[in-house]
């Protein structure tokens, strides 16, 4: 990381000051050597995340939120999870930075500067909902391999890039497009430079929609580090891996985009559905495309506790992939029965949806609230866990939460 950078460069006694202690032995400590004071690098001040922010991997860095952490309207940087394949960049020379299309299916390939992006596009913003396909993975049984996300790798930001369908009529396409993939200036975790840590993409209806962005800015400022400073591709509603950070480039390709991450059992779930356990044919994998329908209590935590004829209130999001979400409930009987909740429209396609509702309980004692959306397809979130599937994907199952009313 630019933290190992900048430790090299600076002088023992810097070290020291970093540290808060001399180092007394510094004359005999091996050249190059990192003390262990350092080697920890702290992710809340290196990413300028929240401290509740839960660390599932620091090689490569995956951090996620708490249901809590998200109750903001939109996410801001401190509570947006993080999710890398690779190593993040380093030493970004933003005024040199460009992005060049190419593949089977460009007239012929061309190249922009950011600059050029900037200024020769009409700029959008939109609230664009990015969830990994793997949020929700911890509850799969039997378990499946990767960062094991509970609630809180999803988030909901303002995005403001070009249209990537301008920039592609500019370029020029061929007929035949299929599908894009995209490049990115992440490194691969083993070094080697000729190996992409993940190179995905979305079929051209996907990538020539008005939401579809090469983005520059997060929250009305740059892109953080972190999530894909200076360019990044943002796709909203579908699995987040499909939103490139740290772009470089996108091929228009005249098949389904094969690059890394595409294909075996990554970002793809049995085409119909398999026992827990099963294996599964590649050709019986299907790629993920838009998400399901999905909430979240953002308040209270869980654990909350109330005084006996008090009511409860609560509020959350809600998101359906490509879908709206059409009506939101709560149950406090296990799922018997289910009250609706309020629920606001979207601030634009795309963006998640806040939801509220005042709960009065019956007497005192435990009860779990349990939240349910339902998307305008009328697709329902399941009680329990979803259909099993081998990298452990797509769990929308109902949020709950525990509260004790005395
Ligand atoms: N270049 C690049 N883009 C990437 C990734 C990555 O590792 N490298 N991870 C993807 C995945 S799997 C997810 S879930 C989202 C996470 O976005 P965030 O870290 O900004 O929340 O970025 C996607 N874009
Ligand atoms: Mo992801």
């Amino acid at each position: 990381m630019k933290r190992r950078n900048f430790i090299r460069k600076t002088a023992l006694t810097s070290m020291g000051t970093i540290i808060g202690a001399e180092i007394v032995f510094a004359h005999v400590m091996p050249q190059g050597y990192v003390p262990l004071a350092l080697q920890d690098p702290d992710p809340f001040k290196l990413f300028g995340k929240n401290k509740e922010m839960v660390v599932l991997n620091d090689r490569p860095w995956n951090i996620e939120a708490q249901a809590h952490l998200l109750n903001e309207k939109i996410t801001s940087n401190q509570n947006m999870f993080i999710r890398n394949n690779g190593k993040i960049p380093e030493n970004i020379d933003v005024k040199n930075w460009t992005i060049t299309f190419d593949g089977e299916s460009v007239k012929a390939p061309k190249t922009y500067t950011l600059e050029e992006l900037k200024s020769k596009f009409k700029h959008h913003t939109y609230q664009l909902t990015l969830e990994c396909g793997g949020n929700g993975r911890s509850e799969f049984d039997p378990p499946a391999k990767g960062n094991q996300w509970t609630v809180g790798a999803v988030s909901c930001a303002t995005w403001t890039g070009v249209r990537l369908r301008d920039v592609l009529a500019d370029v020029g396409i061929k007929e035949n497009a299929v599908y894009i993939g995209y490049h990115a200036a992440d490194l691969h975790l083993s070094g080697d430079p000729d190996k992409e840590p993940i190179s995905r993409g979305a079929p051209m209806a996907k990538a020539l929609q008005d939401e579809t962005l090469l983005a520059f800015k997060m929250n009305g400022e740059d892109i953080p580090l972190a999530h894909g400073y200076p360019l990044r591709l943002i796709a909203g509603g579908w699995p987040a891996s499909v939103s490139g950070k740290w772009l470089t480039g996108i091929s228009v390709r005249d098949k389904v985009h094969d690059g890394t991450k595409m294909t075996g059992s990554a970002y793809r779930v049995p085409c119909e559905p398999v026992a827990p356990g099963e294996k599964v044919k590649d050709e019986d994998m299907c790629i993920i495309e838009s998400m399901p329908v999905k909430s979240l209590i953002t308040y209270p935590k869980t654990g909350a506790q109330i005084k006996e004829g008090k009511s409860l209130k609560i509020n959350g999001h809600a998101w359906a992939g490509e879908l709206d979400v059409a009506k939101m409930e709560y149950s406090i009987d296990f799922g018997s029965s289910w009250t609706t909740c309020d629920l606001q429209a979207p601030a634009n396609r795309l963006a998640w949806q806040h939801f509220s509702a005042n709960i009065s309980f019956p007497k005192k004692g435990y009860y779990e609230v349990w939240a349910r959306a339902t998307d305008s397809r009328n697709n329902s979130q399941p009680m329990v866990l979803p259909g099993w599937n081998p990298k452990g994907y797509l769990n929308n199952a109902c949020h709950r939460i525990a509260v004790k009313v005395k």
